[in-house]
């Protein structure tokens, strides 16, 4: 019988804007895998949202603030006319024709509501912990429904109070979108939001002290943010090629020496640094977060002392050690859509159960 399966989506913007970072990939990895193993999956969102040629449902309202803008202590903030608020309206109201619901957004609500839901509510925590508030919502729906919280990795679940409640699911891309190459032909790469949890100021500093040259691709999320480092490292050989869609990053990404992933908080996990490897390409990062167990310290990489600029400089002058074919293997065995969708049906099957 063939199972359905309702995915809503983050609350902070559309799907395809790049505004949801990792979690747009996440979702509709997840979502396209399931479909090609014969799952019915609806996809629900805000207004304006792409399903990449899924069934979608698109929801009007205002978005959510993002919760890593906010403090520990920071109080749950719902605006008029909630996009969130709207979107778990709408699941309520459609929970019995699905045997299912994945919840992607890291926020208070959907949490809040699912002991008021029938339909069993599987949550994908895309974030370590950022508030008080958001922790006490989790951790109660990991006691009373347990095995429903999914995590990218095991740093991720670290960083909550119940850690061992957690489901671990790691990630996966489509690998038929990275294509291998084995000769790069640039210098350095930084992927991500251009954000200060991301610290690419370390990067820009390690590009300007190599004078190797580095391309900065990504979301443009705090232009304050980006225009303090330029005045920082008036030398540093960079240049910003802007948001680009997956058959462009990989492309300007695969011709790089290596990525460099200088995360400022514990990464649920980081995207960014399979989709390099995906490509042959080395990842040189900070031993924090799910990158960390991405990364094998001198095999697909290395692993730097967090927060110093010297060692990823040390890294960057061992980068010939690294064999380019083992990075994209790490990628097929580990990482692949496939192996993920394997871990992400056993979670829901564990929950269907
Ligand atoms: N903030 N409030 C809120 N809700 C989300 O779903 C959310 C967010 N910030 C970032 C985010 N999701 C995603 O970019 C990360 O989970 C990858």
């Amino acid at each position: 019988m063939t199972k359905k399966l309702l995915f809503v989506s983050t609350s902070i913007g559309t799907l395809g804007s790049g505004l949801g970072g990792g979690v747009e990939l996440t979702l509709r990895n997840i979502a396209t895998e399931l479909v090609q193993r014969g799952y019915r999956v609806t996809i629900v969102a805000p207004q304006g949202s792409t399903a990449w040629g899924m069934p979608l449902v698109e929801i009007a309202g205002s978005h959510q603030i993002s919760a890593q803008t906010q403090g520990r202590s920071a109080p749950v903030v719902i605006p008029h006319n909630s996009v969130l608020a709207n979107l778990w309206d709408y699941a309520r109201q459609v929970q019995d024709n699905y045997d299912l619901i994945v919840n992607f957004a890291y926020d208070w609500l959907p949490f809040y509501l699912t002991p008021f839901f029938n339909c069993a509510i599987a949550h994908l925590v895309s974030m370590g912990s950022l508030t008080d508030v958001m922790d006490e919502a989790i951790a109660r729906v990991a006691t009373q429904f347990p095995g429903t919280i999914g995590v990218h990795s095991y740093a991720q679940a670290q960083t909550f109070p119940f850690a061992s409640q957690c489901q671990y699911l790691g990630n996966g891309i489509d690998l038929s979108q990275y294509d291998f190459c084995q000769h790069p032909s640039a210098g350095l790469a930084w992927v991500g939001r251009i954000s200060s949890e991301k610290g690419l100021e370390d990067a820009v500093a390690a590009s300007q002290i190599t004078g190797i040259p580095m391309k900065i691709m990504g979301f443009m999320e705090n232009k304050a943010y980006w225009q303090q480092i330029n005045q920082d490292y008036p030398n540093a050989p960079i240049h910003y090629e802007g948001f680009l869609e997956t058959a462009e990053l990989q492309k300007r990404l695969g011709e790089c020496r290596a990525l460099l992933v200088t995360p400022r908080w514990v990464e649920a996990f980081g995207n960014v640094a399979i989709e390099a490897l995906a490509c042959g390409v080395p990842a040189i990062a900070y031993r924090r977060g799910g990158p960390a167990e991405i990364v094998e310290d001198g095999k697909t990489g290395f692993l730097v002392e967090p927060d110093s600029v010297e060692g990823l400089v040390a890294a960057i002058g061992r980068l010939g050690e690294i064999d380019r074919q083992l990075c994209r293997q790490r990628v097929v065995k580990e990482y692949s859509n496939q192996a993920m969708g394997d871990r992400v049906e056993h979670w829901f099957n564990d929950i269907l159960g």
